[in-house]
Protein backbone atom coordinates (compact mmCIF):
# COMPACT_ATOMS: atom_id res chain seq x y z
CA UNK A 1 0.00 0.00 0.00
CA UNK A 2 1.46 3.58 -0.55
CA UNK A 3 0.20 6.05 1.68
CA UNK A 4 0.92 9.95 1.57
CA UNK A 5 1.31 11.90 5.60
CA UNK A 6 0.81 15.47 5.13
CA UNK A 7 -0.01 17.84 8.55
CA UNK A 8 -0.56 21.19 9.87
CA UNK A 9 -2.33 22.90 6.70
CA UNK A 10 -3.60 25.54 8.79
CA UNK A 11 -5.90 26.20 6.26
CA UNK A 12 -7.37 29.93 7.02
CA UNK A 13 -4.08 30.97 8.33
CA UNK A 14 -3.14 34.55 7.58
CA UNK A 15 0.31 36.11 7.44
CA UNK A 16 0.18 39.12 8.91
CA UNK A 17 -3.25 40.64 7.58
CA UNK A 18 -2.89 38.57 4.14
CA UNK A 19 -5.21 35.85 3.77
CA UNK A 20 -3.47 32.64 1.89
CA UNK A 21 -6.67 30.76 0.71
CA UNK A 22 -5.17 31.21 -2.06
CA UNK A 23 -2.06 29.23 -1.65
CA UNK A 24 -3.85 26.77 0.58
CA UNK A 25 -6.13 25.95 -2.90
CA UNK A 26 -3.13 25.63 -4.80
CA UNK A 27 -1.43 23.19 -2.25
CA UNK A 28 -4.38 20.96 -2.29
CA UNK A 29 -5.10 21.19 -5.73
CA UNK A 30 -1.59 19.75 -6.22
CA UNK A 31 -1.98 17.45 -3.10
CA UNK A 32 -5.10 16.03 -5.18
CA UNK A 33 -2.59 15.39 -8.28
CA UNK A 34 -0.42 13.83 -6.42
CA UNK A 35 -2.32 11.29 -4.75
CA UNK A 36 -3.64 10.16 -8.47
CA UNK A 37 -0.16 10.10 -10.42
CA UNK A 38 1.46 8.13 -7.67
CA UNK A 39 -1.80 6.02 -7.19
CA UNK A 40 -1.99 6.27 -3.26
CA UNK A 41 -4.25 4.28 -1.52
CA UNK A 42 -4.67 6.45 1.93
CA UNK A 43 -4.03 9.96 3.00
CA UNK A 44 -3.28 10.79 6.70
CA UNK A 45 -4.01 14.04 7.83
CA UNK A 46 -2.10 14.11 11.08
CA UNK A 47 -3.54 17.64 12.45
CA UNK A 48 -3.98 20.80 12.33
CA UNK A 49 -6.35 20.98 9.02
CA UNK A 50 -7.52 24.60 10.16
CA UNK A 51 -5.51 27.01 11.59
CA UNK A 52 -8.49 28.07 13.96
CA UNK A 53 -11.35 26.32 16.08
CA UNK A 54 -13.90 28.90 14.14
CA UNK A 55 -12.82 28.51 10.44
CA UNK A 56 -14.94 30.91 8.10
CA UNK A 57 -16.85 29.27 5.07
CA UNK A 58 -14.39 29.87 2.62
CA UNK A 59 -11.34 27.82 4.31
CA UNK A 60 -14.35 25.18 5.44
CA UNK A 61 -15.10 24.76 1.41
CA UNK A 62 -11.87 24.63 0.50
CA UNK A 63 -11.44 21.53 3.30
CA UNK A 64 -14.31 19.69 1.97
CA UNK A 65 -13.55 20.82 -2.07
CA UNK A 66 -10.61 19.00 -1.13
CA UNK A 67 -12.36 15.58 0.60
CA UNK A 68 -14.74 15.47 -2.25
CA UNK A 69 -12.34 15.88 -4.90
CA UNK A 70 -10.09 12.84 -3.35
CA UNK A 71 -13.29 10.95 -4.14
CA UNK A 72 -12.63 10.31 -7.62
CA UNK A 73 -9.06 8.95 -7.25
CA UNK A 74 -7.92 6.00 -6.22
CA UNK A 75 -7.64 7.15 -2.65
CA UNK A 76 -9.64 4.12 -0.74
CA UNK A 77 -9.46 5.62 2.95
CA UNK A 78 -8.44 9.28 4.23
CA UNK A 79 -7.85 9.44 8.10
CA UNK A 80 -7.72 12.92 9.45
CA UNK A 81 -7.06 13.82 13.08
CA UNK A 82 -7.54 16.71 14.77
CA UNK A 83 -4.76 18.83 16.00
CA UNK A 84 -3.94 21.22 19.24
CA UNK A 85 -6.07 23.90 16.63
CA UNK A 86 -8.86 22.33 15.62
CA UNK A 87 -12.09 22.23 17.41
CA UNK A 88 -12.42 18.50 17.48
CA UNK A 89 -16.37 19.17 17.72
CA UNK A 90 -16.32 21.16 14.61
CA UNK A 91 -14.46 18.69 12.62
CA UNK A 92 -15.64 15.76 14.02
CA UNK A 93 -19.50 16.76 13.54
CA UNK A 94 -19.66 15.72 9.92
CA UNK A 95 -18.09 12.46 10.90
CA UNK A 96 -20.35 10.25 10.33
CA UNK A 97 -21.46 11.26 6.63
CA UNK A 98 -18.04 10.82 5.88
CA UNK A 99 -17.06 7.52 7.43
CA UNK A 100 -19.77 6.11 4.64
CA UNK A 101 -17.28 7.49 2.18
CA UNK A 102 -14.13 5.88 3.78
CA UNK A 103 -12.79 9.35 5.28
CA UNK A 104 -12.34 8.88 8.69
CA UNK A 105 -12.18 12.20 11.08
CA UNK A 106 -10.90 11.63 14.83
CA UNK A 107 -10.99 14.74 17.08
CA UNK A 108 -11.57 13.43 20.47
CA UNK A 109 -9.79 10.51 22.81
CA UNK A 110 -12.51 7.31 23.01
CA UNK A 111 -12.68 3.87 23.34
CA UNK A 112 -9.19 2.03 22.13
CA UNK A 113 -11.22 0.11 19.06
CA UNK A 114 -12.72 3.24 17.76
CA UNK A 115 -9.23 4.30 17.09
CA UNK A 116 -8.32 1.65 14.80
CA UNK A 117 -8.99 2.44 10.97
CA UNK A 118 -8.54 -0.56 8.33
CA UNK A 119 -6.85 0.92 4.97
CA UNK A 120 -7.60 -0.81 2.30
CA UNK A 121 -5.09 -1.09 -0.91
CA UNK A 122 -6.14 -1.48 -4.82
CA UNK A 123 -7.47 -5.37 -4.52
CA UNK A 124 -10.37 -3.63 -1.65
CA UNK A 125 -8.54 -6.17 0.75
CA UNK A 126 -7.22 -4.56 4.51
CA UNK A 127 -2.92 -3.97 3.95
CA UNK A 128 -2.55 -1.94 6.79
CA UNK A 129 -3.99 -0.25 10.11
CA UNK A 130 -4.09 2.74 11.28
CA UNK A 131 -4.46 4.30 15.20
CA UNK A 132 -5.64 7.25 14.51
CA UNK A 133 -4.92 9.38 17.79
CA UNK A 134 -5.86 13.02 17.94
CA UNK A 135 -4.25 15.67 19.88
CA UNK A 136 -4.40 14.67 23.38
CA UNK A 137 -5.70 17.50 25.90
CA UNK A 138 -4.72 17.18 29.35
CA UNK A 139 -8.09 17.32 31.12
CA UNK A 140 -9.38 14.21 28.19
CA UNK A 141 -6.46 11.98 29.51
CA UNK A 142 -6.41 9.70 32.25
CA UNK A 143 -5.92 11.00 35.95
CA UNK A 144 -3.34 9.08 37.69
CA UNK A 145 -3.28 9.46 41.30
CA UNK A 146 0.07 9.45 42.36
CA UNK A 147 1.81 12.63 43.54
CA UNK A 148 5.20 11.12 43.40
CA UNK A 149 4.95 11.89 40.03
CA UNK A 150 4.60 15.71 38.30
CA UNK A 151 1.90 16.59 36.32
CA UNK A 152 3.74 16.48 33.14
CA UNK A 153 5.52 13.06 33.99
CA UNK A 154 1.67 12.00 34.71
CA UNK A 155 0.41 13.30 30.94
CA UNK A 156 3.08 11.49 29.33
CA UNK A 157 2.57 7.90 31.59
CA UNK A 158 -1.54 8.27 30.25
CA UNK A 159 -0.43 9.42 26.75
CA UNK A 160 2.03 6.19 26.60
CA UNK A 161 -0.83 3.99 28.11
CA UNK A 162 -3.34 5.49 25.31
CA UNK A 163 -0.99 5.05 22.16
CA UNK A 164 -0.61 0.89 23.87
CA UNK A 165 -3.86 0.59 24.50
CA UNK A 166 -5.03 1.40 20.97
CA UNK A 167 -1.97 -0.38 19.23
CA UNK A 168 -2.76 -3.35 21.29
CA UNK A 169 -6.67 -3.04 19.67
CA UNK A 170 -4.94 -3.01 16.02
CA UNK A 171 -2.98 -5.95 17.06
CA UNK A 172 -6.28 -8.20 18.02
CA UNK A 173 -8.13 -6.77 15.11
CA UNK A 174 -6.22 -8.12 12.16
CA UNK A 175 -2.29 -10.14 12.64
CA UNK A 176 0.19 -9.08 10.63
CA UNK A 177 -0.88 -6.53 8.95
CA UNK A 178 1.73 -3.03 9.39
CA UNK A 179 0.20 -0.64 11.98
CA UNK A 180 0.69 3.14 11.51
CA UNK A 181 -0.15 5.11 14.03
CA UNK A 182 -0.34 9.10 13.92
CA UNK A 183 -0.21 12.10 16.59
CA UNK A 184 -0.09 15.27 16.86
CA UNK A 185 2.18 16.44 19.62
CA UNK A 186 5.90 17.39 20.58
CA UNK A 187 8.24 14.66 20.73
CA UNK A 188 11.27 15.24 23.19
CA UNK A 189 14.51 16.53 20.83
CA UNK A 190 12.69 18.65 17.83
CA UNK A 191 13.51 20.74 16.38
CA UNK A 192 11.74 24.15 16.22
CA UNK A 193 12.52 27.88 15.15
CA UNK A 194 11.47 31.46 16.25
CA UNK A 195 7.81 32.35 14.35
CA UNK A 196 6.73 28.90 13.23
CA UNK A 197 3.87 29.39 14.58
CA UNK A 198 3.59 26.61 16.80
CA UNK A 199 1.89 26.65 19.94
CA UNK A 200 3.95 25.33 22.85
CA UNK A 201 2.91 27.56 25.92
CA UNK A 202 -0.33 26.14 26.15
CA UNK A 203 -1.62 26.08 29.97
CA UNK A 204 -2.79 22.81 30.77
CA UNK A 205 -2.32 21.13 27.44
CA UNK A 206 -0.37 18.11 26.72
CA UNK A 207 3.91 19.71 26.89
CA UNK A 208 6.02 16.94 25.45
CA UNK A 209 6.75 13.40 25.05
CA UNK A 210 10.12 10.70 24.33
CA UNK A 211 10.05 8.79 20.97
CA UNK A 212 9.43 6.19 23.56
CA UNK A 213 6.27 5.90 24.29
CA UNK A 214 5.10 4.35 20.74
CA UNK A 215 5.00 0.81 20.95
CA UNK A 216 7.56 -0.86 18.87
CA UNK A 217 4.59 -2.49 16.58
CA UNK A 218 4.03 0.45 15.06
CA UNK A 219 5.62 0.55 11.33
CA UNK A 220 5.19 3.96 11.18
CA UNK A 221 3.95 7.23 13.43
CA UNK A 222 2.58 9.54 11.35
CA UNK A 223 3.10 12.80 13.69
CA UNK A 224 2.12 16.65 13.35
CA UNK A 225 2.79 19.75 15.30
CA UNK A 226 6.10 20.28 14.34
CA UNK A 227 6.27 22.42 11.30
CA UNK A 228 9.67 21.36 9.72
CA UNK A 229 9.65 17.70 8.11
CA UNK A 230 12.07 15.37 10.38
CA UNK A 231 11.84 12.18 12.21
CA UNK A 232 11.92 12.36 16.03
CA UNK A 233 13.91 10.68 18.86
CA UNK A 234 16.22 9.55 15.77
CA UNK A 235 14.04 7.08 14.64
CA UNK A 236 13.32 7.63 10.74
CA UNK A 237 10.01 5.70 10.85
CA UNK A 238 8.54 8.07 13.96
CA UNK A 239 8.41 11.24 11.41
CA UNK A 240 6.95 14.49 11.24
CA UNK A 241 5.86 15.42 7.67
CA UNK A 242 5.66 19.72 8.23
CA UNK A 243 3.78 21.76 7.46
CA UNK A 244 3.12 22.16 3.13
CA UNK A 245 3.21 26.05 3.75
CA UNK A 246 5.45 28.34 5.37
CA UNK A 247 4.08 29.57 8.50
CA UNK A 248 6.25 32.67 8.94
CA UNK A 249 8.95 35.19 6.97
CA UNK A 250 11.45 32.51 9.62
CA UNK A 251 10.71 29.85 7.16
CA UNK A 252 11.83 31.05 3.78
CA UNK A 253 14.32 28.67 1.83
CA UNK A 254 13.16 25.56 3.59
CA UNK A 255 11.79 22.69 1.88
CA UNK A 256 8.03 21.73 2.34
CA UNK A 257 7.15 18.20 2.18
CA UNK A 258 4.40 15.39 2.01
CA UNK A 259 5.86 12.46 2.47
CA UNK A 260 5.01 8.48 0.99
CA UNK A 261 5.10 5.38 2.61
CA UNK A 262 5.13 2.34 0.87
CA UNK A 263 4.04 -0.74 3.32
CA UNK A 264 5.22 -3.07 0.08
CA UNK A 265 8.94 -2.07 0.46
CA UNK A 266 9.98 -2.29 3.54
CA UNK A 267 8.11 0.71 4.88
CA UNK A 268 10.26 2.53 2.19
CA UNK A 269 9.82 6.59 3.29
CA UNK A 270 9.96 9.33 0.02
CA UNK A 271 9.85 12.78 0.68
CA UNK A 272 7.88 14.99 -1.93
CA UNK A 273 8.62 18.16 -2.55
CA UNK A 274 5.43 20.84 -2.01
CA UNK A 275 6.20 23.39 -4.90
CA UNK A 276 6.04 26.94 -3.47
CA UNK A 277 3.24 28.92 -4.36
CA UNK A 278 3.94 32.44 -3.11
CA UNK A 279 7.02 34.04 -3.29
CA UNK A 280 8.03 35.42 0.39
CA UNK A 281 11.70 37.67 0.77
CA UNK A 282 12.82 39.07 3.74
CA UNK A 283 14.95 42.17 4.07
CA UNK A 284 16.52 43.35 6.71
CA UNK A 285 19.05 46.65 7.10
CA UNK A 286 19.47 49.78 7.36
CA UNK A 287 17.16 52.62 4.61
CA UNK A 288 19.65 52.64 1.95
CA UNK A 289 19.96 48.58 1.80
CA UNK A 290 15.92 48.29 2.53
CA UNK A 291 15.30 50.39 -0.22
CA UNK A 292 17.77 49.36 -3.04
CA UNK A 293 16.39 45.77 -2.52
CA UNK A 294 12.92 46.52 -2.46
CA UNK A 295 13.50 48.58 -5.64
CA UNK A 296 15.17 45.23 -7.24
CA UNK A 297 11.76 43.16 -6.39
CA UNK A 298 9.23 46.03 -6.75
CA UNK A 299 7.91 44.20 -10.10
CA UNK A 300 7.55 40.55 -8.57
CA UNK A 301 4.81 39.04 -7.50
CA UNK A 302 6.35 38.55 -3.53
CA UNK A 303 5.38 39.15 -0.29
CA UNK A 304 7.82 40.87 1.56
CA UNK A 305 8.69 41.43 5.11
CA UNK A 306 10.57 44.33 6.36
CA UNK A 307 13.00 44.96 9.20
CA UNK A 308 15.05 48.47 9.56
CA UNK A 309 18.36 47.85 11.58
CA UNK A 310 19.35 51.16 11.55
CA UNK A 311 20.72 53.56 14.16
CA UNK A 312 18.32 56.56 13.53
CA UNK A 313 14.65 56.19 14.24
CA UNK A 314 14.34 57.29 10.93
CA UNK A 315 10.70 58.46 10.60
CA UNK A 316 10.14 58.70 6.90
CA UNK A 317 10.61 54.88 6.78
CA UNK A 318 6.82 53.56 6.32
CA UNK A 319 6.49 56.48 3.11
CA UNK A 320 9.70 55.78 1.64
CA UNK A 321 8.65 51.86 1.37
CA UNK A 322 5.50 52.69 0.51
CA UNK A 323 5.79 55.18 -2.46
CA UNK A 324 8.62 52.82 -3.48
CA UNK A 325 6.15 49.48 -4.14
CA UNK A 326 2.74 51.14 -5.13
CA UNK A 327 3.17 50.76 -8.49
CA UNK A 328 4.35 47.40 -8.63
CA UNK A 329 3.44 43.85 -7.36
CA UNK A 330 5.37 43.28 -4.73
CA UNK A 331 3.47 43.67 -1.52
CA UNK A 332 5.14 44.86 1.87
CA UNK A 333 3.22 42.77 4.34
CA UNK A 334 5.08 44.31 7.71
CA UNK A 335 7.83 46.91 8.47
CA UNK A 336 9.08 46.70 11.68
CA UNK A 337 11.61 49.75 13.08
CA UNK A 338 14.04 48.25 15.43
CA UNK A 339 15.39 51.61 16.13
CA UNK A 340 12.30 52.51 18.03
CA UNK A 341 12.80 49.95 20.02
CA UNK A 342 16.27 49.76 21.17
CA UNK A 343 15.49 53.34 21.90
CA UNK A 344 12.93 51.84 25.00
CA UNK A 345 15.64 49.19 25.60
CA UNK A 346 18.16 51.54 26.11
CA UNK A 347 16.33 53.81 28.84
CA UNK A 348 15.65 50.88 30.81
CA UNK A 349 19.55 50.22 30.97
CA UNK A 350 21.02 46.74 30.89
CA UNK A 351 23.46 46.02 27.59
CA UNK A 352 21.22 43.86 25.73
CA UNK A 353 19.89 44.42 21.98
CA UNK A 354 16.64 43.52 20.58
CA UNK A 355 17.82 40.70 18.34
CA UNK A 356 19.36 38.55 21.27
CA UNK A 357 16.19 38.98 22.83
CA UNK A 358 13.14 36.72 22.90
CA UNK A 359 9.65 38.25 22.63
CA UNK A 360 8.76 37.26 25.88
CA UNK A 361 12.00 38.20 27.60
CA UNK A 362 11.32 41.98 26.01
CA UNK A 363 8.09 41.58 27.94
CA UNK A 364 9.53 40.05 31.21
CA UNK A 365 11.68 43.24 31.41
CA UNK A 366 8.61 45.29 31.00
CA UNK A 367 7.44 43.97 33.74
CA UNK A 368 10.63 43.84 35.70
CA UNK A 369 10.18 47.54 35.66
CA UNK A 370 7.08 47.91 37.06
CA UNK A 371 6.17 47.36 41.08
CA UNK A 372 3.94 44.13 40.51
CA UNK A 373 3.19 41.51 42.97
CA UNK A 374 5.46 38.01 42.31
CA UNK A 375 1.95 36.16 41.55
CA UNK A 376 0.11 39.27 39.46
CA UNK A 377 4.08 39.11 37.01
CA UNK A 378 3.39 35.56 36.74
CA UNK A 379 -0.43 36.08 35.40
CA UNK A 380 0.56 38.86 32.84
CA UNK A 381 3.61 36.84 31.91
CA UNK A 382 0.89 33.42 31.45
CA UNK A 383 -1.40 35.98 29.99
CA UNK A 384 1.12 37.60 27.47
CA UNK A 385 2.21 33.99 26.56
CA UNK A 386 -1.32 33.12 25.62
CA UNK A 387 -1.16 36.21 23.34
CA UNK A 388 1.97 35.64 21.68
CA UNK A 389 0.65 31.85 21.13
CA UNK A 390 -2.90 33.37 19.65
CA UNK A 391 -0.74 36.02 17.44
CA UNK A 392 2.05 33.39 15.85
CA UNK A 393 -1.33 30.87 15.49
CA UNK A 394 -2.75 33.91 13.55
CA UNK A 395 -5.99 34.19 15.01
CA UNK A 396 -7.47 33.57 18.96
CA UNK A 397 -6.91 30.07 21.24
CA UNK A 398 -9.03 27.83 20.00
MN1 LIG B 1 0.44 23.18 13.57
Amino acid sequence: MKILHTSDWHIGHTLYAKKRNDEHEKFLCWLREQIAEREADALIVSGDVFDTGVPGGAAQRLYYDFLTSVLGTCCRTVVIIAGNHDSPGLLEAPAGVLERLSIHIIGLPSAPERHVIAMRGKDGEVGALCCAVPYLRKNEMVRIEDDAVTSDEKIAMATAKFYSDVTQAAISAGEKLPIIATGHLFVTGAMRHDGDGVRDLYVGNLGQVGADIFPKELSYVALGHIHSEQCAGGEEHIRYSGSPLPMSFGEIGKDKFVLEIDTDDGMRIGKITVPVFQQLRAIRGDHETIMRALKGIADDDVWVEVTYTGDGICPGLSADIHTIVKDGKAEVLSIRNNAVLKRILASSGGGETLESMKVQDVFIKCIENNTFEDKHKRELIDCFDEIVAALEGGQSCG
